[in-house]
């Protein structure tokens, strides 16, 4: 039963009904769902097929559009049922996060960064289009203990490594972890640019963020 409409989530955000997305997200929490599972197994396994479609030429970019309303609408109710669920120790660390430069991808920082709320961290989201002064600025003014970078394609993943310099120009490398992520980020990139670490998903981000607080 869950599968199937866990299968209609995906259905509606790879054909672009965004209002479906929304009233079956709903109907799914009612049921019982996880969060995470209709984030993970309806609405992001949506968003992988039309980034496929995209890719392929059989989808534009209005198609892509739409799937983004359809997810973010339906991120609106999972947010608050996100944070619910989670065991929200005492303040577990300070986080910058933002996409970098030239980069409008959001959907997948900001869970990152509803994720690591939720358990515990005092999280400052900079929003998506960030400059590189401004996360070091932040970094400065919060003392933040983690960087989280995002970056969903491959021509701002080199963005990242430039945040990286920069903190190092700034003489505050060494007091704060860089944590990145998105789509084509790996780990071997991380060791690349110098980065702490990466996680492949908002899970993997936060048993990382807590692994580099400990
Ligand atoms: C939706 C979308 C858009 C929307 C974004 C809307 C929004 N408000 O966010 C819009 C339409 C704006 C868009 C624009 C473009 N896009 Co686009 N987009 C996508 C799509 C389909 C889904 C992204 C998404 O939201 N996924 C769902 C979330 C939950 O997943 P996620 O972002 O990957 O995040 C998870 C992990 O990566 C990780 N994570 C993410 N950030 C961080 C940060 C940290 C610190 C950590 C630890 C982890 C982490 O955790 C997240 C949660 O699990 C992807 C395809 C794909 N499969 O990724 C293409 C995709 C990323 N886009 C692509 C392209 C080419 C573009 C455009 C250049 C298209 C164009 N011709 O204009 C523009 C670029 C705009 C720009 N300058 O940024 C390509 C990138 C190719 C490449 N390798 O560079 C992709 C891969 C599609 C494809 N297959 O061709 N896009």
């Amino acid at each position: 039963m869950s599968g199937e409409l866990l299968n209609k989530i995906t259905l509606s955000i790879v054909e672009g009904r965004p209002d479906e997305a929304v009233d079956l997200t709903r109907q799914a929490l009612a049921d019982g769902l996880e969060p995470l599972t209709i984030i993970d197994e309806g609405l992001t396994a949506g968003m992988n097929i039309v980034g496929d479609k995209f890719q392929t030429g059989e989808y534009y970019l209005p198609h892509l559009i739409i799937a983004a309303s359809g997810m973010q609408q339906a991120m609106e109710l999972l947010e608050p049922e996100l944070k619910a669920r989670q065991q929200a120790a005492e303040s577990a660390g300070v986080v910058v996060i933002g996409s970098v430069a030239g980069d409008i991808h959001e959907i997948g920082k900001s869970l990152v960064g509803t994720m690591m709320s939720a358990s515990g961290f005092q999280v400052y989201d900079l929003g998506v289009d960030v400059s590189t002064e401004a996360f070091v600025a932040k970094v400065k003014e919060t003392g933040a203990d983690i960087l989280g970078l995002s970056a969903l394609l491959t021509t701002t993943m080199t963005v990242q490594r430039q945040v990286v310099r920069e903190l190092e120009e700034a003489g505050i490398r060494d007091q704060v972890k860089v944590m990145i992520g998105g789509a084509p980020i790996s780990q071997e990139w991380a060791e690349t640019i110098a980065a702490d670490g990466y996680a492949e998903d908002a899970v993997g981000a936060v048993e990382l963020a807590k692994q580099m607080v400990a």
